[in-house]
């Protein structure tokens, strides 16, 4: 008798084990099956990281209805009112490749520019200034990255548009490609300080020049409401009235750019943080 219950409890004791056992195995294989998974995606999602928004931003081209300019209209006021009490300004950083953006950004926040390579996506920072925070988008410059930039330009309240003072060759086509980011829709209250870099070099364009070139002010003319040299300033002559600055800058000695952001807190404060 007490041989047939021993038997009993051993043969209960192996099955336990074995479906302990058979548990253990499909919960750890289930697991790695999730693990793979995820990181699947995530390659996915890197390899190929806007093509549905750019899909969707093209065909965006075609005009908004009335129901979608107001849904536009409420999603804006209520994503104004959440910057407005976390005085946050969002700051994309545009311009040429090589022009010096990401010197720029890492200099403004006080990082080691000795190496910098360059930019085939984003860099995102946090910035404290004058009592406001700046988040500030560098995103890559080269002609294949530039059909990204679209991506970027929700909700932004200022653009920096870095210009390479030094590299004459590519103004024409500065000018063009500021001339169609300045037309998108989502960017036409976006404050505009152009940053005229590499001031250091010499031989370098001077604000003045720059302006002319950009079509801002016309040549030979002093249509800007300021300039002292170092800054020209101005409200664009058309409906969007957007305010501008020039400021010659140098990203390798720092000089200029904090009087450049200084700008944008000040412009898109008024705009924004005083409606209270
Ligand atoms: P980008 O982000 O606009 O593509 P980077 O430009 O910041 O990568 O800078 C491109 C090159 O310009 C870098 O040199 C960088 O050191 C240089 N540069 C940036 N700003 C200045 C500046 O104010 N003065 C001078 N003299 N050079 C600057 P390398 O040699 O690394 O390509
Ligand atoms: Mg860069």
């Amino acid at each position: 008798m007490n041989l047939q219950k021993s038997e009993t409890s051993r043969v209960l004791s192996s099955r336990l084990l074995e479906v302990l056992c058979a548990f253990f195995l499909t919960r750890s294989f289930l697991c790695w099956c999730s693990g793979v998974f995820v990181d699947f995606s995530k390659t996915m999602m890197c390899a190929f990281p806007r093509k549905r928004n750019v899909r969707a931003s093209r065909s965006r081209k075609t005009p908004l209805s009335a129901r979608e300019k107001n849904s536009r209209r409420f999603l804006t006021s209520v994503f104004a009112q959440v910057k407005r009490k976390e005085r946050e300004i969002r700051v994309l950083v545009v311009g040429l490749d090589n022009a010096g953006k990401t010197t720029v950004v890492k200099k403004i926040n006080g990082e080691d520019i000795s190496k910098i390579s360059p930019t085939l996506g984003f860099n995102i920072s946090s910035l404290h200034l004058n009592a406001y925070r700046l988040n500030v988008w560098d995103v890559g410059g080269q002609k294949t990255l530039r059909t990204f930039w679209r991506n970027y330009f929700e909700k932004t309240d200022a653009l920096v548009w870095v210009v390479d003072s030094t590299d004459v060759a590519r103004l024409q086509d500065c000018k063009n490609e500021l001339d169609a980011i300045l037309k998108e829709e989502k960017l036409v209250d976006a404050s505009l300080l152009v940053l005229a870099n590499k001031q250091d070099v010499e031989g370098a364009m001077s604000g003045r020049e720059i302006a002319e070139a950009l079509g801002l002010v016309s040549s030979g003319s002093s249509n800007s409401n300021s300039d002292d040299g170092n800054i020209l300033s101005g409200t664009t002559s058309n409906s969007s009235k957007r305010r501008w600055r020039v400021q010659k800058c140098s990203a390798t000695t720092g000089d200029g750019i904090l009087d450049g952001f200084g700008f944008i807190t000040e412009d898109v404060g008024n705009r924004m943080f005083t409606l209270d």
